[in-house]
Order: C-alpha cells, then structure tokens, then sequence
C-alpha cells in the first residue's frame, strides 16, 4: 500500500503519476472505510481527492500555506500529513478533528469551519510574508458553495486591489451541501460549460481512451493544444475585474493537469484564480448519486450506503410540518435558510411552498436582514439557521430585527452541544448573544410537544422571537410532557422540592428531571421548573419558589457567561433573595469533538453530573451552617 509510506507531503513527491493514481485510489478507500465507521462529511472530501495531491504535490508544506475553507475537504490533506492513526478516530474524543485545527497539525495552516473565511485568512498570512520579505507560498480552498458567503468577495476585493501574490483554487462541484444557489453559482456553471471544456472531458477523452495505442497520445496532444488556446484567450471578466488572474476550468481529477496549472500558479507573483471542476462524491457510487445525502453521514454499510443506526425524530422535521400547516391559511409565513434547506429541515417546506421559500446560499447576515425587510412589509418570516452559524448575523439581529421589533422568528437549530462536529458547530453561545438583546423573545422547548406549541405560538407574536432547540426532539412520555399551552415568558412547575430548585432549559429539563429522581434516593427533595422562555423571564414564579429554597440550581447547555444562570442570578440579586445559587453550564472553554453525551459528562450536564454537584453543593452549605 503506497498510503502507508507516506508520513508527510516529501513522501508523496517521490511517487511517479501512476503512482500518484493508485494513490488517489487508496486515499478513497480509506476514507469511505473510516466515515462508514465513524460518521463524517463524505462526498466533498472523496471529491477533493486529486486536488489534495496535486496541491501536495507542488506545494511545499508546511512553509507553504494550505488554507482550507469549511475544511469538508481535508480528509485526504489529513491522512497525507502524517495523521493516518488519528484519522482512524475521525470526530471520535481524542481522533481526528473532522475539519482542520491548527492545534491538531503544523500543516493545518487555519482552523475552519465556518464558511466563506479562506480567501481573508490566507491574505492576511500572504501580506505577512510580504512585510516579513518571505518567499512561501499561499493557496486558500474555496468551494463553491462557500463563494456565496460575502466575507469571499470582501476578501477578493481587498487582495485584488493590492495584486497581492496568492492562488485561490476554487473547487467547484456545483454543489454547496445541497444544490448551489445564486448569480455567481450560475456564472460558474457557464463557465464550467465552455464548449473547449466539456467536448474535451467527456466526448472526446471516452472516444479516444477506447483506441489502442494511439488514443491516449492525440488525447494528450489535444489537451496541451486546448490549454495553450485557453490560457491565451479565456479569461473571466468578473474575477478580471477583481483583480484576479482567472485560470480554468480545470478537471480536477486529473492530477496531471492540475500539478501542471498549480506549479505555473505558484511562480506567478499575481493573484490568481484557479477554477477547477470536481464532482462530488467521486468515486463511491452511492456518493456520487445522491451527494447531499452523503454530504454529512451517520455510519453506514459501505455495499448499500444504508444507515446503520436508527435516526431521531429531528427538530427541524416537525418545525417544518408545523409551519407547512401554518403556511396554508396565513399568506405572511414564508422560510428563509442560508444554504441549510436539509439540515434545517426547511426541504420539506420548499416542496410543499416553493414560492415562500428562500435558500439565500451561505449568507447568514443577508437571510436576517433579508427577513427584516419582508418582515417590515408585512411577512412573517421564518429564519432557519444553526445555533453556531447564526453568531455570524449578530449585528443584523440586534440592529435591523429588534432595534425595529419586527416580527422575524429564528429557528435556531443544532443548539447545545452537538457531539462529533466539535468546537466550530457548537450551539452554545445563543443563549448569551440573545439574552442581551431587547425585544428579543428567547425559547427553548423541552421536547417536541413544546417545539410545536412555542413555533404555533410565534405565528401571533408581533416581535422578534428565537427558539432554540437541538438536532434531535425527544418525545417526553405522558407525567413528563407539558399539559397544557402556555403564554409568552411563562415557565412550568413540574415538581415541587423542599431543599432544592432546579430551574432548566430546553434539553436539561428531562436531566434535571432525572437527576431529581436520583436526589430523592439520597433524601434530597428536589424540585424543577421548566424555565421555557429565557427571555423575557418568569420573574414570579421564579422568586417565589427560589425564596422557599435552600439551593438554587439553573442547569442550561450553554456558555455559563452570560447564560440563562446569570439572567437568574440578575433577578434575584435585584428582588434581594439571599438564597445560594449555583449555575451549570458550559464552561468558557471550547469543547471539542465527542460524543453529545461525552461532552455533557465533561461540562457535569449528565443527570448524575446535575445531581453529584447539588449534593455537593448542600452538603458544603450544611457544613457553612455547622
Ligand atoms: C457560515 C456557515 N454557514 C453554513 C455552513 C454549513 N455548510 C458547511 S459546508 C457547506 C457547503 C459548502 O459548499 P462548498 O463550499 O461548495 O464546499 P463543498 O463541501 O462542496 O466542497 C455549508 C453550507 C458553514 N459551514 N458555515
């Protein structure tokens, strides 16, 4: 196996291009073999596969910088830098990171995971070298899809204006997770379609491949005759105008042409653009039919493709029913997701409302603002975005959505802790950022019932409404579920306790709940409350039952700064209750990639967690009071 004799990129510059094929081939393997066991971001990384070496290849790592955007296609650049034992842990505690870390490897060159940030990352290391007299190069990864991200195009604009020298390869498989979207997605299409382009892919190579002898030469002939045409007369005005040098398309799965066009890119002293065309998913059927499926994929039977554990009921899936219901009689309820149409959940309402549907691409600030727009005119909209990526619309949520008070509604989903995805898909910062915010409705359900009851509830709220809610909903059983609906900021006493309160969020309620069962064992009478709303608060309820307390408890899956223990600290400080609380959360450390319940043992959110430390806790306050 040539896999296993390379430990770092020099390895890989002694092999010959039948070598570097067979490579190609091998990197595939291993990558369907560990993702079919561990979960993971499959058709763009088997996409990228070529690309990897051939940039391997011509690059020096690591005194040249690779910049990776998103980082859905650093599985093979992983197990090419050394990391072939690690990666066999891919997203497991202690594997390999799923996207690149710089803490992970010194050929890491910039932590991703967030889209649109390569092109900025990379200028600022290639105006570095500049001031420092270096001599290395910088290449930033760009997909497709993450050009619709806005920070691409302030970053061209920025580095083109200068003629700062730095390649960015596009690599474009017309995909983002699900299709492409947008103006710029179809100039690459058009792009992509050059006649030069596809008569050479796919008609003339198939027909000369089946001539003995000779088919391979002409074939080869023609490509240099073609390359010589293009690199003379296309160009692209748009990225021309930006001030980049536009080189392509390129088949990117073709190591020979793409090492020829990255070594000519690498001694040229200008920015430049190099558009290579991959197909996502290459190379494992089941990928390749059906790319959005195995964008991101639980483990799976590598001969069917087939899932092999059983899926939750997602969150998104029944916000989307309720909302596809709401849709039908209220003409103002419309959707809006940033390239997220399948993990939201949101397909299911482009299907059954298509025209009051918006996938806006990788374009968080927009999709907010966007809404605020429609919002003004008389919409309902809905923004369907993760907990982690919705940081990006901060400004856009405070000033043009709640310094308006318009009536948009953020469908915060992947909130909490989100297991193998790791510290750049966490969802627990939300509470924090939202809280401050005035006008601001924030919520978190307990479970599905409530999901429903809280998206039915927006549809009349006449203000900015967040709810926040994880991956998967559990359906609480009959004594668990909520009986009955509720109001804007009213909480839920589910149980009564004498020594102590635990007052919980979203996800917490059922551990708080169970850790209450496993507090009474100990003859520890502890109560909860289902703190549904933590913006605006349930100030009644929440001074009347923590002033009968001995011990206040808040338990939240988010950042313990700023947190939803902190707004309960803020009231009751200010109602002057003396009763001592004590917050659980999210420690301020960035948790990496685990199991969701590896992660809630390490922040002490597990029930025995929750139920361990108010036994603690008392028993530290019954030694105070000795
Ligand atoms: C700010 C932000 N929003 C959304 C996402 C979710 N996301 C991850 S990958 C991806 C699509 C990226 O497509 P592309 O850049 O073409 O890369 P590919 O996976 O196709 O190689 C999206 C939308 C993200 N990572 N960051």
């Amino acid at each position: 196996m040539l896999i296993e004799q390379i430990h770092e990129p020099a390895d890989l510059k002694k092999l010959n291009m039948r070598q570097l094929k067979q490579l190609a081939q091998e990197l595939r393997d291993e990558i369907v073999k560990v993702v079919s066991n561990r979960g993971g971001h499959l058709a763009s990384n088997l996409g990228a596969v070529e690309l990897t070496i051939a940039l391997h290849y011509v690059l020096d790592l690591p005194e040249d910088k690779l910049v990776m955007d998103v980082g859905h296609q650093s599985y093979a650049h992983k197990l090419l830098t050394g990391r072939q034992e690690l990666f066999k842990r891919l997203r497991q505690k202690g594997g390999a990171s799923g996207f690149p870390q710089m803490d992970e490897s010194e050929y890491d060159a910039f932590t991703a995971g967030h889209a649109s940030t390569a092109i900025s990352a990379a200028l600022g290391m290639a105006r570095t070298r500049d001031i420092m007299r270096g001599d290395y190069c910088v290449a930033a990864l760009v997909g497709d899809g993450a050009l619709t991200g806005g920070m691409c195009y302030e970053a061209l604009n920025d580095a083109g204006q200068n003629g700062t020298r730095m390649i960015v390869v596009l690599n474009d498989n017309d995909m983002s997770i699900a299709r492409n979207v947008g103006a710029m997605s179809r100039h690459l299409t058009r792009l992509r379609q050059s006649k030069s382009y596809i008569a050479m892919k796919h008609g003339v190579r198939d027909r000369l491949e089946k001539m003995p002898r000779f088919g391979e030469p002409i074939y080869r002939f023609l490509v240099r005759c073609r390359n010589r045409v293009r690199s003379l007369f296309i160009s692209d005005r748009f990225f021309d105008a930006l001030g980049f040098k536009y080189i392509g398309p390129v088949d990117g799965h073709d190591i020979k042409q793409l090492i020829r066009v990255l070594r000519r890119a690498k001694n040229d002293d200008k920015p430049l653009l190099i558009h290579v065309v991959t197909q996502k998913g290459r190379g494992y059927t089941p990928a390749e039919d059906h790319p959005v499926d195995f964008h991101g994929v639980a483990p799976f039977y590598i001969d069917s493709g087939e899932c092999k554990g059983e899926e939750g009921v997602s969150s998104g899936g029944v916000v989307a029913r309720q909302l596809i219901e709401m849709a039908e009689s209220d003409i103002r309820i419309c959707a809006i997701t940033a390239a997220m149409p399948n993990g939201t959940g949101m397909v299911a309402f482009q299907e059954a409302w298509p025209e009051r549907f918006f996938d806006v691409g990788i374009a968080e600030e927009h999709a907010v603002t966007m809404a605020a727009g429609m919002a003004f005119q008389g919409m309902k909209p809905y923004v369907a975005i993760y907990s982690t990526f919705l940081q990006r619309a901060y400004d856009q949520i405070l000033m043009d959505v709640c310094r308006n008070a318009l009536p948009v509604t953020f469908l915060i989903d992947r909130a909490g802790l989100v297991g193998p995805d790791g510290a750049t898909h966490q969802g627990v910062f939300d509470l924090s950022y939202l809280r401050s915010i005035p006008e601001l409705i924030v919520a978190a359900p307990r479970d599905i019932r409530d999901l429903k009851k809280l998206v039915r509830l927006s549809q009349d709220v006449n203000r900015p409404m967040a709810i926040r809610y994880p991956r998967e909903c559990e359906d609480l059983g009959p004594g668990i579920q909520s009986q009955r609906d509720f109001d804007i900021g009213e909480w839920e006493l589910i149980s009564s306790g004498s020594d102590v309160m635990i007052f919980a969020v979203g996800r917490m309620v059922q551990l708080s709940m169970q850790a209450s069962i496993e507090l009474m064992g100990k003859g520890i009478s502890a109560g909860v409350v289902d703190a549904r709303f933590v913006a605006p608060m349930d100030k009644n309820l929440l001074i009347e039952q923590a002033s009968r307390a001995r011990l206040v408890v808040t338990a939240e899956d988010n950042v313990l700064s700023g947190g939803f223990g902190e707004g309960v600290l803020d009231v009751l400080a200010q109602a002057d209750i003396h009763t001592p609380v004590m917050t659980l959360g999210v420690p301020e450390r960035f948790i990496e990639h685990a199991t969701i319940t590896q992660q809630l043992e390490a922040c002490g959110l597990t029930s025995l967690g929750i139920s361990r430390q108010i036994e603690k806790r008392l028993n530290m306050l019954r030694g105070n009071i000795r």
